[in-house]
């Protein structure tokens, strides 16, 4: 019998679409443009708008809303809102471990509400053999908050010298493969590898950020210019889709002001994803070395669009601190962090905290228009990356069917031949709602499910070519992603049809998986207290 396929499940954080060298972007990738030019691209891949939602999703192969996710990891009322992982879904680690696979995570995990106490809804509690970085969702590279080893807080550990988060989750994850390599050579693993690179704060090492020295220079509308054209010219995007206008409450590259620092910001931001695809260098290697690169399937994306977020927005530096333990006030040989955007300080060392805010975003997301939180093209299109020599023939070919999250749950049962439980642990478990992309491996596919999205009272959902989209509290925006993908010419006026039943499949969807109206949302986190910023869309 064949050996079945290792796993490992790269997803990294706040990437835009054409980030990546093989999405046309300028970032230095070579190891993921090699995965890609011996694997396969996704064109039309999609996440679902936000952190938690995001991976709880890629998790459970669920709507984040069944599993407890709804929005973030605070509690924001009933069912589906918890902001916990419930016992109503299951993991592909829990799912995977039961089939004969050993479990591995290092990275941010981002599904539990209690951040301190470990619950059931940590990782170790939700099939992984070992666990290795942080149960929050962001903060300082240099001195992360919640770092964790098994259940254990290991906070500690980052006062190593020369400590940095996206290191620290490569390194681990390179011991994870050596380690199972000895021990376990006859069963098969699946490794999780979750960075926080490039969210917010803008940290990376003064070498990487020296890498991109002038790269930027041209400014955002130039290079908005020049990623489409390479997108066009490597075939991931049609020629007839139209770039977007820049951000119009962006100026001119021509008219910015504090070029020096703008600049600067977007190089640190191109170091963050430099030095997590060096650190995919090394776990390729590990593989390599240990003979298992050809039967291992590797697959690579982000969990949102790329942030227009600016720091502070709407939110002080005591509630980033202390009460949601995203940041440190000190570094570690005790000076004062410096927060917020302010053009007099560069961003990049330890006691900085910014963000390289909306207009370098929208160059992250080019072509398409807004960014993480909404569902139109900019908040859900993700990069996907197949490396599979065993298992894929194609090599650096691109496909153009549309796929998201669920799928990849349902792709990895599908391969690894491990069957998905009706029940766990004695509770009936919710049907798996993705599909698998296995079929994609040799072609495109002729047609898909229908697809859904909802997020802070933004949604969507695609049927074939058409994409029905809502910018909450705005009316529904209907597209034929076929003519154009940058969702331009909004044809809901003239399909009004199509509007009515798309809407109905929507609410139907929105019904049976729990999602709940934004007022309500709303009204149950002002009750909660939740910060503003993270709740609301400006
Ligand atoms: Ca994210």
């Amino acid at each position: 019998m064949q050996r079945r396929p290792n796993i490992i499940l790269i997803l990294n954080d706040d990437m835009g679409y054409s980030d990546l060298g093989c999405y046309g972007g300028e970032i230095q990738t070579p190891t993921l443009d090699r995965l890609a030019a011996n694997g396969l691209r996704f064109s039309q891949f999609y996440n679902t708008a936000r952190c938690s939602p995001s991976r709880a999703s890629l998790l459970t192969g669920l709507h984040p809303h069944q599993t407890g996710i709804g929005i973030l990891t605070y509690d924001s009322g009933p069912e589906g809102y918890a902001g916990n992982l419930n016992h109503r879904c299951v993991t592909i680690a829990q799912v995977l471990k039961a089939g004969g696979y050993r479990t591995y995570m290092s990275g941010k995990w981002h599904v539990a509400s209690n951040l301190t106490s470990p619950t059931d809804a940590w990782p170790m509690q939700r099939g992984f053999d070992a666990f290795y970085g942080t149960i929050i969702g962001a903060g300082s590279f240099y001195d992360p908050n919640t770092l964790t080893r098994g259940n254990d807080n290991v906070e500690h550990e980052a006062r190593e010298p020369g400590f940095f988060y996206t290191d620290a989750i490569s390194d681990q994850a390179v011991r994870y493969i050596q380690a199972h390599a000895a021990a376990h050579p006859q069963q098969p693993f699946f490794e999780y590898v979750a960075y926080t690179a490039p969210h917010w704060p803008l940290h990376a090492h003064d070498d990487d950020i020296a890498k991109y020295d002038g790269r930027f220079d041209a400014g955002w509308d130039t290079l908005r210019e020049e990623r489409l054209e390479r997108l066009v010219q490597s075939g991931i995007l049609d020629a007839q889709w139209k770039l977007t206008a820049r951000d119009p409450t962006q100026p001119p590259w021509t008219d910015a002001a504090h070029k020096g620092w703008l600049l600067r910001c977007m190089e640190v931001y191109a170091a963050q994803v430099d030095r997590m695809d060096q650190g995919i260098g090394r776990i390729v290697r590990a593989l390599e070395d240990a003979g298992r690169l050809d039967d291992t399937l590797i697959i690579f994306l982000a969990d949102n669009g790329a942030c227009a977020e600016d720091i502070p927005e709407g939110v002080t530096i005591e509630e980033l601190v202390d009460k949601l333990m995203i940041a440190r006030s000190h570094t570690r040989s005790g000076e004062a962090v410096k927060f917020g955007n302010d053009p007099a300080t560069m961003p990049g060392p330890e006691n900085t905290y910014q963000s390289y805010g909306t207009a370098w975003a929208n160059l992250s997301n080019t072509p398409f228009r807004l960014y993480k939180h909404w569902i139109h093209e900019g908040g859900i299109s993700t990069p996907l990356i197949l490396h599979w020599p065993a298992g894929i023939a194609q090599k650096g070919a691109i496909r153009h069917t549309p796929g998201y999250l669920p799928d990849i749950m349902a792709t990895l049962l599908d391969i690894t031949g491990v069957p998905y439980p009706a029940a766990w642990d004695g509770q009936p478990i919710a049907a798996l709602e993705g599909q698998s992309l296995a079929p994609a491996f040799d072609a495109d596919l002729d047609e898909r499910a229908p697809m859904f999205w909802e997020h802070e009272g933004n949604a969507a959902v695609r049927i074939g070519p058409w994409k029905l989209v809502r910018e909450y509290p705005k009316d529904w925006e209907l597209y034929d992603m076929r003519v154009d993908r940058t969702e331009l010419h909004d044809l809901a006026a003239q399909h009004p049809e199509r509007v009515r039943e798309m809407a109905a499949r929507y609410e139907a969807w929105a019904r049976r998986c729990g999602v709940l109206d934004r007022e309500k949302v709303v009204a149950l986190m002002r009750g909660q207290g939740v910060t503003k910023a993270f709740w609301e869309d400006e």
